[in-house]
């Protein structure tokens, strides 16, 4: 990468939905270290967001995804960082495939490991571009 001119990237995140819960693991890497984040990465050159979704679950957690739906973007500055970074950052959710299927960290030098959290239980901190979208009221349940 050109480090003088620095691009946006985009990133493809997942709310697992399972019950009232959603999948968050405590993040290793160093943009967000020890914050509760969703599963997901990079879109890379071809994929439609929904292929990236099910990639990064699959990579990150070896879980198998259905019903994937974008929900919404946001745009996210990590400039307090050695290299700063600028991410569009793609919102879906999904359903699991197989509901008896267990998250396994199968990244355990990027993530803590994984675990589900009810919606309005959800653990501190968050990871700030999830924090900025629950203080905004955004709820990822469909309505019932
Ligand atoms: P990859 O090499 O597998 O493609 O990437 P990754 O190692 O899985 O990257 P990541 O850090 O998990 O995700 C890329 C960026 O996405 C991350 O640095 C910042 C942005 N991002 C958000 N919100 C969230 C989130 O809730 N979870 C994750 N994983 N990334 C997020 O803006
Ligand atoms: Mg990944
Ligand atoms: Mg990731």
């Amino acid at each position: 990468e050109n480090e003088a001119a620095p691009l946006p990237r985009v990133c493809v995140v997942v709310y697992i939905l399972k019950e009232k819960s959603v999948l968050l693991g405590r993040r290793l890497s160093s943009i967000g270290h020890s914050t509760f984040a969703l599963p997901g990465g990079h879109l890379e050159f071809g994929e439609t967001f929904e292929e990236c979704a099910a990639r990064e679950v699959k990579e990150e957690t070896g879980l198998d995804i259905e019903k994937i739906e974008l929900l919404t973007v946001t745009n996210n500055l990590f400039l307090d960082q050695p290299k700063p970074s600028h991410y569009v950052t793609v919102f879906v959710r999904a359903l699991l495939s197989d509901p008896q299927q267990l998250p396994q960290n199968l990244e355990p030098t990027k993530c803590d490991g994984w675990d589900w959290y009810e919606w309005g239980k959800l653990p501190n901190p968050l990871f700030w571009p999830l924090e900025k979208q629950v203080q905004s009221g955004f709820n990822p349940f469909p309505f019932d």
